[in-house]
């Protein structure tokens, strides 16, 4: 038996989910026009009013908006009600500089919160279920997200935070968690830790894990899975649309259905802002179609993917996404090519080393400098300098097979590497240091 949280809507036909969309993003607009002052003096810069949205295929009309637009209209510009009607705020972490507050009615958590709910029945969940949510709690939309999600779904609810890395194992034994809810990191990080104490996989009640946040391989999914004697499920979302749940998978494991009813996506070229079709790789970009209290048109998320309407076997209808092939500022030039942290993972965890890494880019004599750190895994761990050598020059061939350049790598003992908690750092790239001097 299949389960779905909103059976419904999920699997609504693509023409009823296009009947909803055409409704709700004529009102939106109209919404946002009338209490968003600075989208609308985007909207009448462009010469677009409200009345020339007449469905979906208008959107295309509207202006975009970026980050930079939320960094102008910072904190209240795009505010789309009253202070008073608003009841939550969540917020980036703002460590690239710019933080982004989001406004939330009650309305805006219900929908967010029946999102998130959708992904845990997904992954299996049900009022039977323990979920252990060691995401961050407080101005990180992770912890609130999902704790609200597995509420609606009636599950025993652990709302650990993240941290504590001997708490979360106690609790996840001593109460019996059955779904992990974390940054794939963070889960890695535990299954690492399990391990450590003597615990085998099949010890814990663990079935499931919803993790996303951050950029992770399937290499890495398959390396979790087996460290945790579960199934690993995606999930995304970013605090401009509202935090995770904007899209989620389900048990086919091949790219999130995105909750198309509250959200509806495009990609384009990231270059020129031109629509791409189906199929594509370009960058997303959203639009809320009922939000109150931060009603975003058009958001370019920076996140690169492909969008597919392919049917998918578990009978949900909405359109899927790939996982973020990262962000369009993620990647690094290093001595004119383009390199994603991500490509860096698949080699090392297919090569059979941990997902315990980071890249430090510096520049040298005006060249780009480009070193990979490395751990060890206890099994793997020498040393022979003759040993460590052989094994740098092989990570460092296979590196250059899958780059087009090779870095220069540097293996180190194991545990030497800072665990996260949270959003992994894998990039330190010190060029940029230079650059803002
Ligand atoms: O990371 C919301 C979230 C919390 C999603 C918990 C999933 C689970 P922000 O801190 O605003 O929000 O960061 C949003 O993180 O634009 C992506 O670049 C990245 N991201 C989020 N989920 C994924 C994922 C939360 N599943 C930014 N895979 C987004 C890859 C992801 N990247």
């Amino acid at each position: 038996m299949k389960n779905y949280y909103q059976k419904e809507i999920e699997t609504a036909s693509r023409e009823e989910i296009l009947a909803i969309q055409n409704e709700k993003i004529v009102k939106q607009v109209r919404y946002v026009y009338d209490n968003v002052a600075y989208y609308r003096n985007l909207m009448d810069e462009k010469g677009v009013k409200p009345e020339d949205i007449h469905g979906v295929d208008d959107i295309k009309k509207l202006p975009f908006l970026s980050k930079e637009d939320l960094r102008i209209a910072y904190p209240y510009g795009l505010l789309g009600t009253d202070l008073k009607n608003c009841v939550r705020i969540q917020s980036t972490s703002g460590t690239t500089g710019r933080r982004v507050v989001a406004f939330y009615t009650q309305k805006d958590i219900d929908m967010w919160e029946e999102c998130c709910a959708r992904a845990i029945v997904a992954a299996g969940g049900t009022n039977e279920d323990v979920v252990q949510v060691c995401y961050g709690y407080g101005l990180f939309t992770g912890g609130p997200g999902l704790n609200g999600g597995s509420h609606k779904v009636g599950c025993l609810t652990l709302p650990m935070s993240s941290g504590n890395t001997d708490r979360q194992i106690q609790f996840m034994m001593d109460l019996n968690a059955t779904i992990l809810c974390c940054t794939p990191s963070y889960a890695a990080f535990i299954g690492e830790s399990l391990a450590e104490r003597g615990y085998k996989p099949e010890d814990n009640k663990l079935k499931a894990g919803i993790f996303g946040a951050e950029p992770w391989t399937e290499e890495m999914r398959r390396s979790i899975e087996k460290s945790l004697g579960i199934k690993a499920y995606d999930i995304y979302g970013l605090t401009e649309t509202s935090g995770p749940g904007v899209a989620f998978e389900c048990e086919e494991q091949t790219g999130m259905h995105i909750n198309e009813d509250h959200f509806y996506a495009e990609i384009i070229d990231p270059k020129t802002g031109e629509v791409l079709p189906d199929g594509s790789k370009g960058e997303l970009v959203f639009t809320s179609l009922d939000k109150e209290g931060f009603p975003l048109l058009r958001y370019r998320t920076k996140d690169i993917c492909i969008l597919s309407r392919k049917k998918c076997s578990c009978g949900r209808t909405h359109v899927k996404m790939t996982k973020p092939m990262g962000r369009s500022d993620d990647m690094m030039i290093i001595r004119g090519v383009n390199v994603f942290p991500s490509q860096i993972e698949a080699v090392l965890l297919k090569e059979g080393y941990t997902p315990n890494y980071q890249i430090v880019v510096d520049r040298a004599n005006n060249t780009d400098t480009f070193d990979v750190y490395v751990e060890f895994s206890p099994e793997q761990f020498s040393d022979r300098i003759a040993d460590i050598q052989a094994r740098e020059k092989d990570l460092n061939a296979a590196m250059r097979s899958m780059l087009g350049i090779g870095p220069k790598i540097h293996l180190v003992p194991p545990k030497s590497i800072a665990r996260s908690e949270g959003k992994a750092v894998r990039v330190i790239d010190k060029r940029k240091l230079h650059d803002n001097v």
